[in-house]
């Protein structure tokens, strides 16, 4: 497997560079690589993005000999799975390993947003502590979430935020009978009915700014939004207008639609808390989402079942 040429377009997580390295002839984007050189791009049989950058027609176009693009990430979103199918190339991504990395985050979001963490942190550190004492928060326990797409990451939400003894509900494409949650067909009747709304479906055509105008005005002024999903879940422009009016009671992002450029008016907001697309970063789950992809390759190229195909 020493001569396969697989292609990495940017640097991600070192310990999957080495484990790449060790089996395969690996190409780094970013190291003098060039497309021009015809050898090289016919050499490469298989390429490894994240989930941020993808691989879009024109990347997958360059190699001739593709058959494989490994996602070191869930979401697809960002391949343009259409070419690879009329490629045949197949297409494999990490799931389930990142689940309760994601599912964690959601909760340390909602609470860093009703208690304010980072402003109490910052009130300690700062000295100001000794000038009285930090305003009053908001209760999260026993709290009603809404939860946009019930899928693994959905699911994982729901049971940690049960713990909290919070009434959950749900907006999925369909209802799914196994749920014991209250079901809402739209988004808007999900949000009109929920304390936390939180984004945790996958990106497609269909949930693109699902999180409209409408949606924030339904959640009101009472109501806040976490999203770790995808940044295109969120009409942004309307977020930060809504936010800015007081409209929406208050937000907590880990995307956005533009990463990793971020909406300086959300900045200087005390009901927002922000964090960098960090849902599966952890030393733990970079790791095993590492070992997918590498099991992947490896199973690939010795004619074995791929472990997590997604196409
Ligand atoms: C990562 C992600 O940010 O899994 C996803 O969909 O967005 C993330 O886990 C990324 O793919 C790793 O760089």
């Amino acid at each position: 497997m020493e001569s396969i040429g697989v292609l990495m377009p940017r640097p991600t997580f070192p310990y999957l560079e080495e484990q790449i390295d060790k089996r395969f002839k690996l190409f780094r984007l970013w190291d003098n690589f060039s497309y021009d050189n015809n050898a090289i791009a016919s050499s490469i049989r298989a390429v490894v993005v994240n989930s941020v950058d993808g691989a879009d027609a024109d990347l997958i176009r360059k190699f001739p000999n593709l058959e494989l693009v490994s996602c070191y990430g869930v979401g697809v979103d960002k391949i343009d799975t259409n070419k690879c199918a009329e490629k045949r190339i197949r297409v494999t991504n990490t799931p389930d390993v990142l689940t309760d990395e994601a599912a964690d985050l959601t909760i340390g979001l909602i609470l860093a947003l009703l208690r304010r963490l980072c402003a109490c942190d910052q009130f300690v550190k700062s000295g100001n502590w000794k000038r009285g004492d930090f305003n009053l928060t908001t209760k999260f326990s026993g709290k009603t979430v809404g939860i946009v797409g019930l899928g693994r990451i959905g699911k994982a939400v729901a049971k940690r935020a049960e713990a909290f003894d919070c009434k959950i509900c749900y907006h999925s494409r369909t209802a799914k009978p196994e749920a014991k949650y209250r079901y809402y067909p739209s988004v808007v009747e999900l949000a009109s009915n929920c304390d936390i709304l939180v984004v945790a479906c996958s990106l497609t055509k269909e949930t693109k700014h699902i999180i409209n105008g409408a949606v924030m005005n339904a959640l009101g002024a009472k109501g806040v939004l976490i999203n770790v999903g995808r940044g295109k879940h969120v009409d942004e422009t309307e977020l930060v207008r809504a936010l800015v009016e007081g409209r929406l009671g208050g937000a907590a992002l880990d995307v956005f639609e533009d990463e990793p450029n971020v909406p300086q008016q959300l900045f200087g907001l005390q009901n927002v808390v922000l964090t960098p697309h960090i849902g599966s970063a952890t030393v733990e789950t970079r790791t095993a989402m590492a070992d997918i992809v590498i099991a992947n390759l490896e199973a690939y190229f010795l004619a074995k079942p791929l472990l997590t195909p997604f196409l």
